[in-house]
């Protein structure tokens, strides 16, 4: 019997891609397996399994070659959509990688009329966003990147892409969308190597830009898996500087192509530490699911795989929240936050810097303690595996 506490509901902010749900299974050795899935079929599928948001790119929704009265059709069928299957648009995006216009890149691309249309339809995919209600857009520039270092200096690649920015932000503004933009790093794929490869590589950019309080970042996953990295730790650097205003969760084994798997399915601890993080911060925004079925899979499969990325997340929220609660685990915690010590490491001051200088620390009693941490894993593992 299914457990009506791990049932979906609008609160969670679960939401998904047109292109996860949506996605046919082609990978580049093999053709699609599912039937194309419609806009509308999608909104349908995501109301049906207690999905809160729909987000897309504008070709996702929009063919790249419809005509105005197609595309105003389009999205009032879509929005209609929306209405009666009680989705919301929280997030849109731009599709600056699929049409070859973009191989050497859009924003970075050598071809200044490359970069003019990649500004165009980013303009373009922000009116159709702000349409639906969007006040999220997220940037992932998959092809801003090389596979050879010769075709450009990568700082004039930096400068470019700044330069994309501060104009898509001055746009934003004149049209009164009030969005707030979202980068998204990945280290590799499609392109050898992409110049934003992670999280922490954004943030620094964001400072260099004309507004930079209008920009934030999207940490994903399997991105920083594939860099080898800790998500956790650059969702929480992100949310310490107020940057954090979206997230895309799935999963990914380290030193694989971009799987994009269900939600916790590669590796749950990570996954564990994410939610238990977003949860104890108290993010308020979408959690998206940016993932695909396997590639074995019917639409009802496909309904099972975004079930079950939602699912995993509110056991994990349950998990978090014994976690927190469990009195042994808050015991050990009380034993590593609550070490007295010297105070005069806290914030300089003449006196301080001169008295430290000068102090002597038992060095060999400092490192003699045990911290425990072995049993806190464990007591953690206990939980996750559900014999505590
Ligand atoms: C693409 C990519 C994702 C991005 C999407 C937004 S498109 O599927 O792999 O990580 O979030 O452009
Ligand atoms: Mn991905
Ligand atoms: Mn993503």
């Amino acid at each position: 019997m299914e457990n009506e506490k791990y049932t979906p509901r609008p609160e969670h902010k679960f939401s998904f891609g047109l292109w996860t749900v949506g996605n046919r299974g082609r990978d580049p050795f093999g053709d699609a397996v599912r039937p194309p899935l419609t806009p509308v079929e999608a909104v349908r599928m995501l109301g049906e399994i207690g999905a809160y948001g729909v987000n897309f790119h504008d070709n996702d929704l929009v063919p790249i070659d419809a005509t105005p009265q197609e595309r105003d059709r389009i999205v009032n069928e879509f929005r209609r959509a929306c209405e009666e299957n009680g989705v919301v648009v929280p997030m849109a995006t731009v599709n600056l990688f699929y049409d070859p216009v973009f191989r050497d890149g859009a924003f970075t691309a050598n071809d200044k009329s490359v970069r003019a249309y990649a500004l165009q339809k980013t303009m373009r995919a922000m009116d159709l966003g702000a349409e639906c209600g969007a006040k999220i857009f997220v940037l992932w520039g998959g092809r801003e990147g090389v596979e050879t270092d010769g075709c450009r200096r990568p700082d004039d690649a930096v400068k470019r892409l700044r330069e994309a920015l501060n104009y898509l932000c001055e746009y934003s503004l004149d049209r009164k969308y009030d969005y707030k933009f979202a980068l998204e790093a990945k280290p590799n794929e499609p392109r050898a190597d992409i110049y934003m490869p992670t999280t922490g590589a954004y943030l620094a950019l964001i400072s260099t830009l004309d507004r930079p309080e209008m920009v934030g970042v999207n940490p994903e996953v399997a991105h920083e898996h594939m860099a080898g990295l800790n998500m956790t730790h650059a969702v929480a650097q992100a949310w310490e500087a107020g940057k954090l205003f979206h997230v895309d969760l799935n999963d990914q084994i380290p030193g694989r192509y971009d799987q994009d798997l269900r939600f916790g399915s590669a590796n749950p601890r990570a996954a564990f530490w994410l939610v238990k993080f977003l949860e104890d911060v108290g993010y308020t925004g979408p959690r998206h699911f940016d993932a695909h079925a396997y590639r074995t899979e019917d639409y009802e499969g496909v309904k099972e795989f975004a079930r079950g990325c939602m699912r995993t997340y509110l056991i994990l929220k349950e998990k978090a929240a014994q976690w927190n609660g469990d009195t042994e685990i808050r015991a050990l915690l009380a034993g590593i936050s609550e070490t007295a010590g010297d105070e005069r490491g806290n914030k300089f001051s003449t006196q301080h810097a001169s008295e430290l200088l000068s102090a002597t620390f038992d060095r060999a009693g400092l490192a003699s303690r045990g911290l425990n941490y072995e049993r806190l894993d464990q007591l953690t593992i206990d939980i996750l595996l559900g014999v505590r």
